[in-house]
């Protein structure tokens, strides 16, 4: 059976490629789901892609990948810097979890540099534009012996 790696998009990520592209870049969040569905079969992965604009929508697939996924790509968007939920319920996965950010946070406002989440991610990907799905996604490979 195939592992299973939940792929995760937090608040307005459904707007990729269709506002701010000297920012976030030209691909939609459709295209970023087909590249990673690419890859993934490549290397033998099974990826469930979502995005929600909810928190609680996050926090439920986090639990929801909890007994179904082996590994969770998540970009939180706006809540890595706000939402402890997200970072409660990440921390009660015992399987790799890969943040990514599209663009490099740590060089936009001060209340980007800061992410919850990272205080429980295994890697976090900052600054590659889409591509940091695939960088996370091939480390995902190589932490479940995919690779
Ligand atoms: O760089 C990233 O991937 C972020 O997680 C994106 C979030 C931002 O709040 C984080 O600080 C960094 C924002 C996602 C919004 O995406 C948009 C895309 C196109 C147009 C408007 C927003």
């Amino acid at each position: 059976m195939s592992k299973v790696v939940y792929i995760l998009n937090g608040p307005n990520l459904n707007l990729l490629g269709k506002r701010e592209p000297e920012i976030y870049g030209h691909q939609t969040l459709d295209d970023v789901n087909e590249m990673c569905a690419a890859l993934a079969a490549e290397l033998g992965l099974e990826i469930i892609f979502r995005q929600s604009n909810a928190e609680h929508d996050l926090i439920d697939w986090v639990q929801e990948a909890r007994e179904a996924a082996q590994a969770i790509i998540i970009n939180p968007a706006a809540y890595s810097h706000t939402s402890i939920g997200i970072l409660d319920a990440l921390s009660a996965c015992q399987f790799p979890v890969l943040e990514v950010h599209v663009s490099n946070i740590h060089k936009r406002e001060a209340f980007r540099h800061f992410s919850y989440v990272s205080q429980r991610a295994d890697a976090v990907i900052a600054g590659c534009g889409v591509e940091g799905y695939l960088l996370a996604l091939r480390r995902a490979a190589t932490l479940l012996d995919n690779a």
